[in-house]
């Protein structure tokens, strides 16, 4: 079942969703018992930005029908933080593992800076960038115009030759043109989808109940739009594409990479069965490979 992805040799197509999958406190959690194997075949880390963050106000949760709703807001140690701290101690847990570091920036120069930092780092395989946030000259959200995207990247790609993953948001009007723009700018691979953007109230009281307000939308309740998006992505891209949203079981994933995703990912699966990943690696061994569906099939 070994993968070829952006030049990295996997050893199955599950890798986890960049946020839901906290290594190093799950290492102490389970005390190594997690590793033996590893469930996934490539770790991709939490986002990371420039400065450090403490992260959004409680509550950062809400159980939606069949989901969740989060607003984290980002915590994270910064980049120094990640690469003193983080970087090496990730490194050691993963063995061979490869480590994609996910980064989100407000501006291209930073996310510029970010890359660049990542670029001098050997025990980086490969860098996601979260593309879910707003430009603070523009107001737009990065991944939301394919224009802005595009612009983005024609900054960021000269700073590093390691691969480059574009993780789309699904808030988007044209998710594919999107897609279309940042392999035309450089992207190596694209990986979609991010939450679905969502709010809850406070029972009875009228007011948001997340501490940042709205959060974003994720678990089975999105599967079925995340399969569309990565139909209509794959379609429409030659990069690979990483296939996530709501996957829980092989079924899922097989039907991710059915409609043209090289890699699923498994997000908030991940918080029910820390050992999801394994699992539907197993599962996809065992269950054929492709059903037959045609780009012609598109919604
Ligand atoms: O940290 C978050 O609240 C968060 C991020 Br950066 C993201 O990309 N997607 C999400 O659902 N939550």
């Amino acid at each position: 079942m070994s993968i070829e992805f952006c030049g990295l040799r996997l050893a199955h197509p599950v890798i986890n969703a960049s946020g839901t999958f906290d290594l190093l406190a799950a290492a102490e959690t389970f005390d190594g018992g997690l590793f033996h194997p590893f469930p996934f075949a490539a770790f991709v880390s939490k986002t990371i930005t420039l400065a450090p963050r403490g992260g959004n106000p409680p509550p950062r949760l809400w159980e939606a029908p069949a989901g969740l709703i989060n607003s984290i807001g980002l915590p994270n140690r910064g980049l120094t933080g990640y690469l003193e701290h983080d970087l090496p101690r990730l490194r050691e847990l993963l063995g061979e593992v490869p480590l994609v570091t996910n980064v989100m920036a407000s501006t291209a120069e930073e996310l510029g800076e970010l890359v660049a930092a990542l670029d001098d780092r050997e025990e980086v395989a490969a860098i996601e960038l979260n593309v879910s946030c707003p430009n603070v000259h523009t107001g737009l959200d990065l991944g939301a115009d394919p224009a802005e995207l595009a612009a983005a990247l024609r900054a960021v790609r000269p700073r590093t030759d390691k691969p480059l993953i574009v993780k789309l948001t699904p808030n988007a009007a044209d998710v594919p043109a999107v897609a279309a723009a940042a392999a035309d700018a450089g992207a190596d691979a694209v990986s979609l989808i991010n939450t679905l953007r969502a709010m809850a109230l406070a029972p009875r009281a009228g007011v948001a109940w997340l501490g940042g307000g709205g959060g974003g939308l994720s678990g089975p309740a999105v599967r079925t739009v995340a399969l569309a998006q990565v139909a209509a992505v794959a379609a429409r891209v030659d990069v690979p594409v990483v296939g996530m949203g709501g996957v829980q079981t092989a079924a899922h994933a097989r039907d991710l990479l059915d409609v043209g995703a090289r890699l699923v990912a498994v997000g908030t699966e991940s918080f029910r069965d820390p050992a999801a990943g394994a699992r539907i690696a197993r599962g996809l061994q065992a269950s054929p490979a492709k059903r037959g569906f045609s780009s012609a099939q598109q919604v």
